[in-house]
C-alpha cells in the first residue's frame, strides 16, 4: 500500500516511524510520503490560507496549493480522505475497507478547514475519529493510518491476530489474564485454569456480552447475536 499525506506539519508524523506501522514499512508492505502543500503555494509568501467569503471567524485553506500538490502525485484511482470533525465516523469497518486499497491520500486540514471546492473535487471520503474537535487533521490521520495498516497482510506478527479484536466481532473484547494465577491475592478466574475449552469459550462470549451491555449497549443492535447470547443478556436485565 502507498499512502500520501498532504499536511502543513510533516514532522508531526514521527510516531508512524515506530512500532507496527514502522514494521509495515520495513517489511515493504507500506510506503508513506509526506507532502507539505505549502511548497506548492504560488504566493510570494507561500500563503496557504485566506479569509472566508461572507465573513466569519477563522481562516480557510485555499484551493491552489492543495490542487497543485494533488496533481503532482502519481496515481491511478486513489481514495482521497479528508480528516474532519464533520465527516462520517471512522470505524473498524472503514479500516477494513481501506486495507484492501493500493493507494490512500490523506488531506489534513487546519484552521477552520478547507475551501468547499477541495471537498467537492478531490475527496472520496470525509471521516471523523469522534465527536470532539482537534486542532488539526494530523492526529486523526495518524489514528486512521495505524488502524488501517495493522490489517495489511503480515504486519502483525505470526502470534498476534486481529480476528478477536474488539469490534471485529461487533462486541467489545473479553478480559485477558496471564501468570501468576494469584497476584497479591488477586485470582485469575477458575474457568481459565480449567483446561475445558468449551467452558472457556462460553465464559469469554459472556464476558464480551456483559462488557458491551455495560459500556456500549449501542453496539448490541448490530452485533449478530445468537439465541444463546440473547438469553444471557435477558438474564442480565432480570
Ligand atoms: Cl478527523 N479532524 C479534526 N480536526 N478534528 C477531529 C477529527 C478530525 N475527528 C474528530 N475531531
Amino acid at each position: 500500500m502507498k499512502i500520501d499525506v498532504l499536511t502543513l506539519f510533516p514532522d508531526m508524523f514521527a510516531p508512524l516511524d515506530h512500532s507496527i506501522v514502522g514494521r509495515a514499512r520495513t517489511i515493504g508492505q507500506l510506503e508513506v510520503n509526506y507532502i507539505n502543500f505549502r511548497d506548492y503555494s504560488t504566493n510570494k509568501h507561500q500563503k496557504v490560507d485566506d479569509y472566508p467569503y461572507g465573513g466569519g471567524a477563522g481562516m480557510l485553506l485555499t484551493p491552489q496549493p492543495i490542487f497543485d500538490a494533488y496533481d503532482a502525485i502519481e496515481k491511478t484511482r486513489p481514495r482521497v480522505i479528508i480528516t474532519t470533525p464533520t465527516g462520517r465516523p471512522f470505524t473498524q469497518r472503514v479500516a477494513e475497507e481501506w486495507a484492501k486499497e493500493d493507494h490512500l491520500i490523506f488531506l489534513c486540514g487546519h484552521y477552520e478547514g478547507f475551501d468547499q471546492r477541495i471537498h467537492d473535487e478531490l475527496a472520496t471520503d470525509e471521516v471523523s475519529i469522534g465527536d470532539f474537535v482537534l486542532t488539526g487533521g494530523e492526529l486523526a490521520a495518524m489514528v486512521m493510518i495505524d488502524a488501517t495498516v495493522r490489517l495489511l497482510p503480515d504486519v502483525l506478527g505470526a502470534q498476534a491476530s486481529h480476528e478477536d479484536d474488539s469490534f471485529s466481532t461487533g462486541l467489545l473484547e473479553y478480559p485477558h489474564y496471564t501468570r501468576p494465577a494469584d497476584f497479591r491475592g488477586l485470582k485469575v478466574p477458575d474457568v481459565l485454569l480449567s483446561g475445558n475449552h468449551a467452558k472457556i469459550e462460553t465464559w469469554r462470549r459472556e464476558q464480551s456480552l456483559l462488557r458491551t451491555h455495560r459500556r456500549r449497549p449501542d453496539l448490541l443492535e448490530q452485533a449478530g447475536l445468537t439465541e444463546t447470547d440473547k438469553k444471557f443478556l435477558e438474564s442480565l436485565r432480570d
